[in-house]
């Protein structure tokens, strides 16, 4: 049986209100947490199959062949949370190799993708407490006790969706992470995936794919302001731009205004001239020790750091 689907995903209100304050902010920003629609999650799936985009297969090889030694580390009858559960195919790996899985609590913005997963792994998992939470984790979430006893809690945080967050705001995250590791009879960890710094080219290359996939998972956000909040984005006015910034450590997706224009939400109006740019997205990427110094900040140690033999991707195991 499907556990009841918790909602606590914001409406289009917060939509609106962020955006609005995103397109009043200097410099223009769109928070890119919305780019998972139905249509985005969709897209997503996409680019995590086009041949330059490394990092899904790469930290899938990684999981593939380093997981026996990650659940050991991590024990057994674990309680699992994880943050953007997505398509779900990630955490069957991980409920396959740990030892006799208590709970699986999966949080995702989007919320078909979300419940299709959700019962797809109640089918597969009968024995895993399934719980689906619809919700926008950037911020503090009240997360539902699992029913099964557990003995510790391990979030799962693969992706490198950790980089979508400016570094002050991954400690901030990794914190609450932190307080909920506490939870259980022994502490529990914190399995997490992170983009690994390589040449300009290789990374530019993923962001910039030959097919066109992640300029239409971009520009998406724009189609979905239209529909979801009424704006008036002429979506061939704008252009997909993703370029390495060293300074940052961050890849950097923009739309860029290709003219003059005015674009209508809500009451408001938004004026751009030709060449001007909304960021839509940043992805940092971290060396081993950069990201350990990070995750220290928020009370982690590191207990295992695994990567491919290209040195693309990293998974890390930090306890408390
Ligand atoms: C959601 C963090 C995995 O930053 O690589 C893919 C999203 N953006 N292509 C990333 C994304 C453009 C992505 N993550």
């Amino acid at each position: 049986m499907t556990a009841q689907l918790i909602d606590l995903q914001p409406d289009n209100s917060t939509l609106l209100e962020e955006s609005i304050a995103g397109l009043k902010a200097n410099p223009r920003r769109l928070p890119c947490k919305y780019f998972y629609d139905a249509e985005g999650a969709r897209l997503f799936e996409q680019i995590c199959e086009l041949p330059e985009y490394y990092p899904t297969r790469t930290e899938i090889g990684i999981l593939k062949r380093f997981l026996p030694e990650m659940a050991r580390l991590i024990g057994p009858r674990a309680r699992v949370v994880e943050y953007g559960s997505g398509e779900g195919l990630k955490i069957r790996l991980l409920l396959d190799a740990l030892q006799t899985p208590a709970a699986y609590t999966a949080i995702d913005i989007s919320r078909e993708q979300l419940r299709l997963a959700a019962s797809q792994l109640s089918r597969d998992y009968p024995e895993v407490d399934i719980q689906p939470v619809c919700a926008d984790y950037s911020s503090a979430l009240d997360l539902p006790q699992p029913h099964h006893a557990f003995e510790r809690t391990v979030v799962f945080f693969p992706g490198s969706t950790i980089g979508n967050f400016a570094p002050a705001e991954a400690v901030a995250m990794m914190r609450r992470f932190a307080a909920l590791a506490r939870q259980g009879q022994q502490p529990g960890g914190l399995l997490i995936g992170v983009d690994l710094k390589k040449s300009r080219q290789r990374i530019e290359a993923a962001y910039n794919d030959a097919l066109g996939l992640t300029a239409k998972f971009n520009l998406n956000l724009l189609r979905r302001l239209n529909r979801e909040v009424g704006a008036n984005f002429q979506l061939d006015y704008w252009q997909h731009r993703a370029f390495w910034n060293e300074r940052q450590g961050a890849i950097e997706m923009h739309l860029v205004s290709q003219r003059e224009q005015v674009v209508h939400i809500n009451g408001d109006s938004f004026s751009f001239t030709a060449g001007d740019s909304v960021h839509t997205e940043n992805s940092f990427k971290y060396t081993p020790e950069e990201f350990i110094a990070l995750a220290a900040e928020a009370g982690f140690r590191s207990a295992g750091v695994w990567t491919d033999d290209e040195s693309l991707f990293s998974v890390h195991y930090l306890t408390l």
